[in-house]
């Protein structure tokens, strides 16, 4: 077999809150992501204690997906998309989070978005929680740090899997859980859990217990939607940025070893369904006090994932005599820039083999299905006076990781489910906030001062894409 599976899934990712908008419509209570500001490349956003007057919160209108969606998912039709990511917003089910009995209005919502899919035979690949968790859960039970917060996810996710059992069949738990592991950067842990671990006594040990609960809530929800229908493929989703060695001084090859488990920790768990030997020590080395209830283990044993989805932008490299605390967004401990490649105006270091790489690193660790549920190249594009958006730089970057993920699967045997780039409609920055920072293969004519038609326009890579999917990859 020299081709992709004929079966491959083909399509085009996005998250709830960054392209709905609609924020306080249906019923939706106040999410996470309601209460963060604009920001730029160098210029943080704020978390902001609740909604503030006067405040820019991007998210509130994003590209108004909720009530765009129906053209929106006819050009994804038309792209020829085989299937579709997209999250489910906590918050339009249940408003607060505590409640018993979930908001119908929200629940009508994603049947008809998902019927409106089905339609066009484009597969749902839901995620369930993508950055956005109901305000309230923050303000009353302080985010994950609270175990009840389990209980008010499982409660959301059976929910939503009972509801869309016959509609959904692929899901995901928690998006880039891994981000959280950069534990200063509170932009990271509040999108993840709802908490600013640095407001914590030991923000580190903050994290890790977080990180357990999160872990807990992931596997019990897989095992319950293997009840639910057996025919659910569940995944963990993790931000797959792997940590090259700056050189091959013995050094720094240990180096970037010991930093790929702060990758590795959560998919070991999610996949294995067990604490790998490297967290256990560095726990006891540092005095951490994980609390784990009795039957944590047996839940962690039981709930393990069907695949893995990643998302992959970029590659960064850690030097051994570097080590530098990371406090920014790509604040690693020991991080370089790599003299071998080349960054976006964003500074995300551009590096198609990178993807080949990160595949193999992964299949051979676990030996189970992959999915890249993110790809993308994140730039500013032009309009031009005949309406024209000529992203050849996108292409090129597309282009060139579907060749290296090719490779992956036709000369290095990686089972991969399918390939979902990042923002196929132009949305929100997640770390930005920005409307500039673009991924889509349709341009939503939307700005970072606010004005703009929301008007949908077909880039140059609409046609292009459109023709790698209708060849199965063969035409790139
Ligand atoms: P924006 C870091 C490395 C890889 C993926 O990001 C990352 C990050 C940041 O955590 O996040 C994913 O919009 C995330 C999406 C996000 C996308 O990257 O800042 O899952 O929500 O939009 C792109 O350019």
């Amino acid at each position: 077999m020299n081709q992709l599976p004929k079966d491959f899934l083909w399509g085009g990712a996005v998250a709830a809150h960054q392209v709905e908008g609609g924020y306080n419509k249906g019923g939706k209570g106040v999410s996470i992501v309601d209460v963060l500001t604009g920001g730029a490349h160098g210029v943080d956003r704020v978390i902001t204690d609740s909604i503030e007057e006067g405040k820019y919160y991007p998210n509130h209108e994003a590209v108004d997906f909720y009530g765009h969606y129906k053209e929106d998912i006819a050009l994804f039709a038309e792209l020829g998309f085989k299937c579709f990511r997209t999250s489910i917003a906590w918050t339009r089910i249940f408003p607060k989070g505590d409640e018993l009995e979930p908001n119908e209005e929200g629940l009508k919502f994603y049947d008809d978005l998902f019927d409106e899919l089905l339609k066009y035979n484009i597969e749902p690949v839901i995620t369930l929680s993508h950055f956005e968790m109901p305000h309230h859960l923050v303000k009353e039970y302080g985010g994950w740090t609270n175990r009840k917060v389990i209980d008010f996810f499982v409660h959301y996710s059976e929910t939503v899997m009972k509801r869309y059992k016959d509609k959904v069949k692929y899901w995901m738990t928690f998006n880039e859980i891994n981000n959280q592991k950069n534990y200063k950067y509170p932009l990271f842990g509040y999108t993840c859990s709802g908490v600013i671990f640095n407001h914590h006594e030991n923000p580190e040990e903050c994290m890790y217990q977080v990180v357990h609960h999160q872990l807990v809530a992931s596997a019990k929800v897989v095992t319950l939607g293997h009840q639910i229908n057996p025919e659910f493929k569940i995944g963990c989703m993790m931000a797959c940025v792997p940590l090259y060695p700056y050189s091959c001084k013995p050094e720094d090859m240990m180096y970037s070893v010991e930093s790929m488990h702060d990758r590795y920790l959560f998919s070991d768990v999610h996949v294995r369904g067990e604490y790998p030997s490297y967290a256990i020590k560095e726990w006891q080395r540092k005095g951490f006090n994980i609390h784990m209830e009795p039957e944590d283990k047996e839940i962690l044993k039981n709930g393990t994932v069907d695949y893995i989805g990643l998302s992959y932008y970029m590659t960064n490299a850690v030097k051994a005599d570097h080590v530098v605390e990371g406090t920014g967004l790509d604040g690693f401990p020991g991080s370089v820039p790599n003299p071998h490649v080349k960054a976006s105006d964003w500074g995300w270091q551009i590096d198609p083999i990178g993807l080949r790489y990160a595949l193999n690193l992964l299949y051979e660790r676990y030996q189970k299905p992959l999915f890249i549920v993110e790809n993308g190249f994140g730039a500013i594009d032009k309009v031009e006076e005949d309406g024209s958006i000529n992203d050849d730089y996108r292409i090129d970057y597309l282009r060139a990781h579907i060749e290296e993920m090719k490779k992956a699967v036709v000369l290095d045997g990686v089972d991969l489910m399918g390939y979902t780039p990042w923002g196929c409609i132009d949305c929100v920055s997640f770390t930005t906030g920005e409307y500039k920072k673009r991924y889509g293969f349709i341009y939503v004519d939307k700005h970072d001062d606010g004005s703009g038609t929301m008007k949908r326009m077909k880039k140059k890579s609409f046609d292009w894409y459109k023709q790698v999917i209708a060849t199965n990859g063969e035409e790139l």
